[in-house]
């Protein structure tokens, strides 16, 4: 089979190369010799050795590579690497307030707590060329003055833009999920959307959004966001 397949590769290399001395005479090369040899030649990839079979993509997660910077908010000084609105400084949105104690010491992202407000904190992020996979987790608690049975105050963690438009959104909050501890949360972004972002540069993004009465405080820390590629 193999020596039969190298014959007729050979056979069709030949007939190519005696197509372009064709075409070249009827249509007027400069050269046709030149053109000839810039045609691969079938016989030597049919020579190489055979490709290993294919055993799939392992792709191995490494904690370690953290695209965010300051993903825990313990950097100093407090809020280095992100971008807050609204920039209070009397109640700073990330802060090491002591009323709450931070999941990794000492300061966290404090968002809503007050009625009628919007908070916002993103970063951008360069996603590496060869991504093939994109993980977000971290740890978040939902405090509120509301009642449970209706949704009026949120919170969302999402890849975006850079221009704000929603790629995916990882985590959605409300008030009805009320949570007093650090709860962990984890979510891989879909593949087509990793794929559609490798190499360029987006935003992680998280916002919050409190309704005229019975605040919610959404928290969150130790954010880790990795990217995992074939090797
Ligand atoms: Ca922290």
């Amino acid at each position: 089979m193999r020596g039969s397949a190298v014959n007729i590769a050979q056979s069709l290399g030949m007939r190519f190369r005696l197509l372009l001395i064709v075409v070249c005479e009827v249509l007027g090369c400069a050269n046709a010799r030149d053109v000839e040899m810039t045609v691969p030649d079938a016989s030597p990839q049919l020579d190489a050795p055979p490709a290993p079979p294919d055993a799939g993509c392992v792709l191995t997660v490494d904690n370690t590579s953290q695209l965010l910077t300051n993903g825990g908010f313990d950097m100093p000084p407090l809020g280095t690497g992100w971008s807050v609105t609204p920039a209070n400084p009397n109640f700073p949105v990330i802060s090491a307030t002591p009323q709450i104690p931070a999941h990794s010491p000492s300061a966290k992202a404090w968002m809503g707590n007050f009625e009628g407000t919007t908070d916002e904190i993103h970063q951008d992020f360069a996603v590496p060329a060869s991504t093939t996979m994109l993980v977000v987790e971290g740890y978040y608690q939902l405090k509120t003055m509301e009642g449970p049975s209706l949704a009026r105050d949120s919170g969302k963690v999402e890849l975006v833009t850079t221009m704000g438009m929603v790629i995916e959104t990882a985590l959605a909050l409300d008030n009805t999920q009320q949570d007093t501890m650090w709860t962990h949360f984890s979510h891989a972004f879909a593949p087509a959307n990793v794929t559609s972002v490798a190499g360029q540069t987006v935003r992680f993004r998280i916002t919050t959004s409190n309704n005229q009465v019975q605040p919610t405080s959404f928290l969150f820390d130790t954010l880790l966001l990795f990217a995992a590629h074939c090797p």
